[in-house]
């Protein structure tokens, strides 16, 4: 609400009827506030910890911008403001995000954190006593202590924040909560019960204020509304500057900052790879990042601590470090903050951000990756080690239940590449979705490249599943496969076709592209009604059923894995081609 109200106070296309309506059906003022729904709101928050790690990421990308842009840098100079509670402090998310911001020196962020000691369950006492400001400044900020409500305080700690630009600012205001009710101020009572008709009007009594409800003094829009004035004569010199300063190539630049990535330029200059050579997708993915940064100049991301592995560090384009940033950011072990500092630098526009970790990892970074669902954000996620085929690094590390788990997110495109080729696919397709966040789960081990002979072409990839093996005669299995799994069942299919069995294989890289598709191409790659079908992926069978139908043959994974070399991972749990071949003659009744 105090959002809500400032925005309507500023300005904004936020009436005093649309705050009236508080978190009502359909209103522009929902219970939190959210992206793309509020004029005004720049980012969704409401999952305690999140803002706070999207204002680091705005901080990141504001600086970096300035840095990409030497020239028009004096005029990159704005800071980033965040608002925080005792909720943000307590959440693990903030610590993370506030040893990074310090780390980077992001002197352009200002933190306001509102400390009135207060949470849903009481006094922080209860659950928290940690030295705040000892926090931060061992994480390099600059700490300021102040009364939250004395406004010469608030003004003077806000102007030496401004000015402080080597190292990222908190203002610690010690607060009361419901500041002038008569008996719930200082009281979690206040947090988010209504105050009631009686409270309310006696609290406006003791700060000053007409006990009309909804009453905006005509004195204070007359006060914004000359503020607004002076700031949009601001507003307008700097853009006269900024435009006088972009010129030429610059502009370009910005104007290649500031748009959709160009999926088509961009197809022909991302690596092809030749049938039969064995590659394994996360080495794909590495090589597609490698051109990316050649000719995207605003595609930015990095790894918490896992580059080596993922293949998400790009060379020769700057890399962020001890009060510095760059392109390749290092997270250091931070899925947390990395998913919402991500979503933070997409919400600051300008930059297409990626981050990485291994799949099971995923789990670390969920709130964030469902925000920046929810907000329809551009982000893409570098999954590698994405099943069972991890090996020795043992159950901790092999994603089984995460298939079903990242799918079941709305606006969460999914891809699992079967090969190098569905790679560099599956990036075209992360680049186009410009709508929500794409992740793509790669391979460990090496994988060949498909040999797509008679079948469709690798370009259907972006229609979610499509034929990669088919029989002469009509199938009398069509097995539906993801990534690693989809050569395994090719390599069955042939046989199975060998012996009578005409075998047909899909893959079937991604759920949600595949939804798009009408319905006369969903009815023709898996088979009319009444196919027989097999679903291999080494995930959980939940959810296939959707497109195997009921009584398909399973061969899945429905239990942890266990520490061992791969191949003898695949023999256990059956992902070879001829335990495919045993076990569907068995469905079938033919073996
Ligand atoms: C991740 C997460 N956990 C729990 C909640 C539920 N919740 C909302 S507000 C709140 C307490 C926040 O306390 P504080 O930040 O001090 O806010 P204040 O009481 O000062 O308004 C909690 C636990 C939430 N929004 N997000």
């Amino acid at each position: 609400m105090l959002l809500y109200s400032m925005l309507h106070l500023s300005g904004y296309a936020l009436s005093l009827d649309d705050i009236k309506n508080f978190r009502q059906m359909g209103s522009l003022t929902p219970g939190h506030p959210e992206f793309r729904h509020t004029p005004g709101v720049e980012t969704t928050t409401g999952p305690l910890g999140q803002g706070f790690a999207n204002a680091v990421g705005m901080a990141y990308a504001a600086k970096l911008l300035a840095q990409e842009f030497p020239e028009q840098a004096h005029l990159l100079d704005h800071r980033i403001y965040a608002l925080a509670g005792d909720g943000d402090l307590m959440e693990g998310i903030s610590a993370e995000a506030a040893q990074l911001a310090g780390h980077w020196g992001l002197g352009n962020l200002v933190v306001i954190y509102d400390s009135n000691g207060i949470s849903i369950e009481g006094d922080t006492m209860l659950a928290w006593s940690e030295d705040a400001a000892a926090r931060f400044r061992a994480c390099g900020w600059h700490v300021q202590e102040i009364d939250g409500h004395d406004f010469d305080a608030i003004e003077r700690a806000i102007s030496a924040a401004r000015d402080e630009l080597s190292m990222p600012s908190i203002v610690i205001a010690k607060t009361r909560i419901a500041k002038g009710s008569p008996s719930k101020e200082g009281s979690a009572d206040s947090h988010g019960a209504p105050l009631g008709a009686d409270e309310v009007k006696k609290s406006k009594q003791n700060i000053g204020c007409s006990d009309e409800g909804f009453c905006v003094p005509a004195r204070v829009y007359e006060l914004f509304s000359e503020r607004k004035k002076e700031l949009e004569a601001v507003a307008r010199e700097w853009s006269e500057k900024f435009n006088a300063a972009l010129k030429g190539e610059a502009a370009a630049k910005w104007r290649a900052f500031f748009s959709a990535p160009d999926v088509k330029a961009l197809t022909p200059k991302l690596p092809l790879f030749k049938a039969g050579e064995k590659v394994a997708t996360r080495s794909a993915g590495g090589k597609m990042l490698e051109a990316l940064f050649r000719e995207m100049p605003n595609i930015v991301g990095g790894s918490a601590d896992l580059g080596p592995s993922n293949k998400s560090f790009v060379k020769g384009y700057g890399e962020s470090g001890k009060g510095k940033v760059g392109r390749n950011i290092h997270f250091g072990i931070r899925e947390h903050a990395m998913g919402a500092i991500q979503n933070g630098i997409a919400y600051y526009g300008g930059f297409l951000p990626y981050s990485a970790t291994f799949f099971v990892f995923v789990d670390y970074m969920r709130p964030p990756v469902r925000l920046a669902a929810l907000a329809g954000l551009q982000a893409i996620y570098v999954y590698t080690h994405d099943s069972l085929f991890v090996g020795e690094d043992g159950p901790t590390h092999q994603p089984v239940e995460h298939l079903a788990a990242v799918r079941a997110i709305p606006n969460l495109t999914v891809l699992r590449p079967a090969d190098a080729e569905e790679t560099r696919e599956a990036w075209l397709a992360a680049l186009a979705n410009t709508a929500g966040p794409t992740a793509l789960l790669l391979t460990r081990q090496d994988i060949p490249v498909l040999d797509r002979a008679g079948a469709d072409g690798v370009e259907n990839l972006q229609r979610g599943a499509y034929i990669v093996h088919n029989p002469d005669k009509a199938p009398a299995i069509v097995i539906l496969a993801s990534g690693s799994e989809v050569h395994i069942s090719v390599e069955a299919a042939k046989k199975l076709t060998a012996e009578g069995i005409p075998a047909r294989v899909v893959s079937f890289p991604s759920w949600e592209l595949f939804e798009k598709q009408d319905a006369s191409y969903r009815d023709r790659v898996p088979g009319p009604a009444g196919t027989r079908r097999a679903v291999v992926e080494t995930g959980l069978a939940m959810g296939w059923e959707r497109y195997a139908g009921e009584g398909a043959l399973c061969i899945t994974m429905e239990r942890f894995g266990e520490s061992a070399p791969a191949d003898r991972l695949a023999e256990k749990y059956g992902f070879t081609a001829a335990n495919i071949v045993a076990l569907v003659k068995k469905h079938l009744g033919r073996g």
